[in-house]
């Protein structure tokens, strides 16, 4: 794109109203303007992260197995009576009336429609397991939406339902998500540790969730060096074998991790002093085991081997996209703006011209651009070389390739690291071998 016919209105001041760094440089970098209370519109740059990080989180669901599908936004109450959920829910459900006076709901979450669909789908034993995925706006109205997207109320979500015949089989569907999940995060370039959590009135012991490190997360954790050092992408982990599986959870669940609820301080301090890590930590995913609590309520079941019928055993699996933006921003900033992973970055690389209308200039840009579009920004503003540096470290672009008039003239452009802030000089040609 080039950027002085593109929307990407960055802003020098510090909102007011923005509390957090995240949130501050998402309006300072022109990711996303707020249109009501916790209520986001994606501007273009922001856009692009909010689709990268979607890519990623399908491309690992899919590699789990799981199926994706879409739902709706707007569910009828009626299915949420059946469940019992529909007064239980309270203020956060936005609840809706239609001209005939049917009673609606924006969709808080999906257990209840996703439930009904297999009801209606499913008849034998022999047609599970399944996981079912999709990825779509929720609504749930916060009593004090705050921090930008990281607590919003309309918020794009990734939610996975299993569905198997017993609580075996649960289990197996349970730990790929959990496995797709480190491997998720790792992608985005985060460090994210799985904490037991409380599973409510349901009971069992499963339920996780998964806490990235940031230095203003909301929460106090403390856990396991050894999470640091795993490489959840590497081919020891395989979805497909029961056994890796086990080994996988085995894995993380024997090494300690706890937030502020659950910390046992008598636990930790039996961990070696070189392996004890303190932090702040951000809720970014959530993931359920809940057996037979929906698949009752609303009969859902298939045919056993013995033809009798059989409560489908389920679990839910969440992962916040859009409050992973935010997320994202506060592991990885500094004071200067935005410092992207590759992975999701909005742009590749950013093209400084420093002074348009310089005939050697303009033509190194022009040819960069032709090679490296459609992911890479040129900065071709009539602004001071100040700004476009200003700009390029606020929006955080992981590569700057500058190019003044005295390098074009020679040949030669700098090329700059965001994340170390180191700068080469190198030839227009290396640039596109190492970028293209
Ligand atoms: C699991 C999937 C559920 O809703 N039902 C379907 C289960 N879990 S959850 O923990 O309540 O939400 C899953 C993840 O969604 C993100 N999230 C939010 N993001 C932005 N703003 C919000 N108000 C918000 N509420 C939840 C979190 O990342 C959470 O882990």
């Amino acid at each position: 794109m080039r950027l002085s016919r593109s929307l990407l209105p960055t802003l020098k001041e510090t909102p007011a109203e923005a509390q957090i760094a995240s949130h501050r440089l998402m309006l300072r970098a022109g990711l996303v303007r707020q249109t009501a209370a916790g209520i986001y519109a994606w501007l273009p740059a922001g856009f692009r992260v909010l689709k990268n990080i979607e890519r990623i989180v399908r491309e690992e669901q899919d590699a789990a197995g799981a199926q994706e599908l879409l739902m709706p936004t707007i569910q009828s109450a009626d299915l949420w009576r059946e469940s019992g959920r529909y007064e239980d829910y309270g203020k956060e459900m936005l609840r809706i009336r239609d001209r005939h006076d049917r009673d609606l709901l924006f969709g808080p979450t999906n257990e209840e429609m996703i439930t009904d669909i297999v009801r209606q789908s499913l008849r034998s034993y022999r047609e599970v397991p399944q996981i079912l995925y999709h990825i779509q706006w929720k609504f749930r109205d916060e009593v004090r939406p705050r921090f930008g997207v990281m607590r919003g109320r309309e918020f794009l979500m990734k939610d996975a339902y299993s569905f198997d015949l017993d609580y075996a089989g649960a289990v197996v569907s349970y730990r790929k998500m959990m496995l797709a999940y480190m491997r998720t995060f790792q992608r985005l370039g985060l460090k994210a540790i799985p904490m037991a959590a409380d599973s409510g009135p349901i009971g069992g012991d499963l339920s996780h969730e998964f806490i990235i490190l940031a230095p203003t997360g909301e929460s106090q954790v403390w856990y396991d060096a050894a999470f640091e050092e795993i490489d959840y992408t590497s081919d020891a982990f395989s979805h497909a074998s029961a056994e890796d599986l086990e080994k996988f959870f085995g894995m993380m669940t024997s090494h300690y991790a706890a937030s502020d609820e659950k910390h046992d301080a008598a636990a930790y301090e039996r961990l070696a002093a070189d392996r004890r890590r303190e932090g702040r930590g951000i809720e970014v995913g959530h993931i359920f085991y809940f057996g037979t609590k929906y698949s009752k309520a609303m009969n859902a079941a298939v045919a056993g081997p013995d033809g009798k019928q059989v409560h489908l055993e389920m679990g839910s699996y969440g992962i916040g996209v859009s409050r992973l933006v935010g997320a994202v921003i506060e592991a990885s900033h500094d004071a200067a703006g935005i410092i992207w992973p590759d992975s999701i970055a909005p742009f590749r690389a950013a093209i400084l011209n420093l002074k348009m209308g310089d005939a050697a200039c303009d033509a190194t840009c022009e040819r960069l651009y032709d090679a490296l579009a459609p992911n890479v920004l040129y900065d071709d503003r009539d602004e001071r070389a100040g700004v476009k540096f200003a700009d390029a470290d606020l929006m955080g672009h992981p590569w700057q390739i500058v190019v003044g008039p005295r390098g074009a003239a020679a040949g030669t452009v700098e090329l700059k690291r965001r994340a170390t802030g180191e700068r080469t000089e190198v030839s227009a040609e290396s640039v596109l071998s190492r970028l293209a």
